[in-house]
């Protein structure tokens, strides 16, 4: 089987959801870094979207993060996903659901004004009561199997965690399960991995450079 080769993003949720798919599986791969917004030729030649991540299997692009779990997946057993149908199904929509949380974490990033802040942070914490509500299960998603929604979801803990250390924003106060959940997520190595060097001066540079609200004085 050829090594897959992932285009990344330093900063982007769902590239980090393949790499710690690929840390908990033990996959060899390649990575290369640009900057998908003023992206090289080459790759607006491979990548239908202009976005990442996108992996390279050989000579075919996959894109799409949870297409990409999927496929990684399923090469590289045993699989994280239950084997039962259903509950496999429901995982996926929570997968799915956890890609709709990302929206909420960039928007809070660039928010430039207090008004518009406080519009995300309330739109994020009415979306994660469903979430909390989903979470029976305990240590993980599914219960003792780490499974693809806890990878889908422990980028999004992780800026949850940077929002509430860095700008006392706590979307998570309300939730103690998640809390706990994503205690948990952060801790796991594969997660831990996934972190590039510099992650929160990067996104704070970036916040910085838009004018984001949580960085004026
Ligand atoms: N639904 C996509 C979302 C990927 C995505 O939005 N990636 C961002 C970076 S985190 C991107 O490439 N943005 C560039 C653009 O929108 O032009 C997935 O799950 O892979």
């Amino acid at each position: 089987m050829s090594k897959p080769r992932l285009i990344s993003f330093n900063v982007c949720p769902f590239v980090q959801r393949s790499v710690i798919l690929m840390q908990e599986k033990g996959v060899e791969y390649d990575i290369e870094f640009i900057d998908v917004y003023n992206p090289p030729e080459w790759f607006l030649e491979i990548s239908p979207t202009g976005k990442v991540p996108v992996l390279q299997v050989g000579d075919e692009v996959l894109f799409e993060s949870a297409v990409i779990s999927e496929y990684l997946d399923e090469v590289y057993p045993p699989s994280l996903h239950p084997a039962d149908p259903l509950t496999k199904a429901k995982n996926r929509a929570w997968i799915e659901y956890s890609s709709g949380l990302y929206s909420g974490t960039f928007q809070l990033l660039m928010a430039k004004t207090k008004e518009d802040a406080d519009k995300v942070i309330a739109e994020m914490i009415k979306n994660l009561e469903g979430f909390q509500k989903a979470k029976q299960a305990e240590p993980w998603f599914n219960g003792e199997a780490f499974s693809l929604v806890d990878i889908a979801s422990a980028p999004f803990f992780i800026r949850a965690e940077f929002f509430k250390t860095h700008f006392q924003v706590d979307v998570l106060k309300d939730f103690p399960v998640l809390q706990q959940w994503s205690a948990l997520v952060r801790e796991r190595q594969s997660v831990k991995d996934s972190i590039v060097d510099g992650f929160e001066e990067l996104l704070k540079k970036r916040m910085v450079a838009n004018e984001s609200y949580l960085t004026q004085d």
